[in-house]
């Protein structure tokens, strides 16, 4: 019989989708996939490197917001596994759109520590050329990368470029206007973009059965597109589906949506008091999936972890937050004049006129 509504269940829609068959029920990589996929020792160790360096460059921001060097931090713990392996599982000349949390993904593309830093600090407009890194800007408006990341894929597309898109974003911004066109525009002009919900079960006090009926990664149906909900707090599963799904979207078929559960141990921002909405008891089965323990644990069962190994990334993790505190505390202030020249190319008089009067302002006498 001809099926004239066109309707199927949502799972039908992509009844073989071979990435989804790399996960068990608990969205974790099934050792088929884990043979197949052949990721190296040296690629896993490199991976709980860079965890175990963002957990202490996470600490420091922390450290140095409560000293007053930082005008907020955003601590991302619970979050190394999702942005270390995602960031880690695209190509170089691929490109990532990373929201206010993906501090991770801004050192996993080679931003200097400190240098990235001096944007919590108020220094800078954007502390990074997007161009060097292939690395849109952290955004604080939730959910405004989405469609800033499909709108840049699809011009990869036009120009006949290999090149895969991620964009990172929270299950909060799922609820935006924002992301919902940008997932319709994306499956419709099948953009070359790998969406990452680093669903952490709380946008700031709302939690995610506030936020979400149902899955995000169920959503993805709805415009066309495979969605995968797996466990974000595994760098190793996080790294495999993601490479996965850059390259399908490399090849021609589309966007792809990757759901990796996670959760936020500690307060949205350094604003935030968390025990206003949650108790040490909601968190703690969350510590029991601690990513960089099961990197650990991952490389222990390969033989392919060892005291020394340990000591030196902490040695280097160490040394890391040290140089990123040098960096951050030596980097000048600009005039705050100098907002005004980042607007416009070639500015307006009457922007020009309004930069002299509030530069006359700040200093009496500069202005004639
Ligand atoms: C458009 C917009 N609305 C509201 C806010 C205030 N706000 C900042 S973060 C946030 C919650 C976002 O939660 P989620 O997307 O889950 O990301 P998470 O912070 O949990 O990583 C909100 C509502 C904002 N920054 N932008
Ligand atoms: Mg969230």
């Amino acid at each position: 019989m001809v099926d004239t509504l066109g309707a199927r269940a949502a799972h039908d829609s992509h009844p073989a989708d071979p990435i989804a068959a790399m996960v068990n029920a608990d969205g974790l990589l099934t050792a088929e996939a884990e043979r197949a996929a052949n990721i190296s020792d040296d690629v896993l160790r490199d991976l709980y490197r860079r965890m175990a360096i963002c957990r202490r460059l996470d600490q420091e921001g922390l450290n140095l917001q409560r000293q007053g060097e930082l005008g907020l931090w955003g601590p991302i713990a619970g979050h190394e596994a999702a942005q270390v392996g995602a960031a880690m599982a695209m190509a170089e000349t691929d490109w990532i759109f990373p929201y206010y949390r993906d501090f991770a993904m801004t050192i996993c593309r080679g931003v200097d520590p400190g240098i990235a830093m001096t944007w919590f600090r108020g220094l800078t407009h954007g502390a990074w050329n997007p161009y060097e890194h292939r690395l849109g800007p952290l955004i604080i408006s939730v959910g405004t990368q989405v469609p800033h990341a499909v709108g840049f894929a699809i011009g990869c597309k036009l120009d006949h470029e290999p090149t895969a898109v991620l964009v990172g974003f929270g299950e909060g911004s799922t609820s935006t206007g924002d992301w919902h066109e940008a997932m319709n525009f994306a499956g419709v002009f099948k953009a070359p973009v790998v969406f990452l919900c680093e669903n952490n079960q709380w946008a700031i006090s709302v939690p995610m059965r506030e936020q979400v009926a149902g899955r995000v990664a169920d959503r993805a149906a709805g415009y066309g597109f495979p969605g995968l909900r797996i466990d974000g707090s595994d760098v190793l599963t996080v790294y495999t589906v993601v490479r996965a799904a850059a390259d399908r979207a490399r090849h021609g078929e589309g966007p792809y949506l990757v759901e990796a559960l996670t959760y936020r141990f500690q307060a949205h921002t350094t604003s935030d008091d968390p025990t206003r909405y949650r108790t040490d008891a909601d968190v703690e089965p969350w510590r029991a999936k601690d990513s960089i323990a099961r990197a650990t644990a991952r490389l222990r069962d390969r033989g392919a972890f060892s005291d020394d190994f340990e000591r030196a990334v902490a040695a280097e993790a160490e040394e890391t937050a040290l140089a990123m505190r040098a960096t951050l505390l030596s980097a000048a202030t600009p005039h705050p004049g100098q907002a005004f020249d980042l607007v416009f190319a070639n500015p307006p008089a009457s922007l020009l006129r309004e930069q002299a009067e509030f530069v006359a302002e700040l200093e009496p006498g500069s202005a004639e």
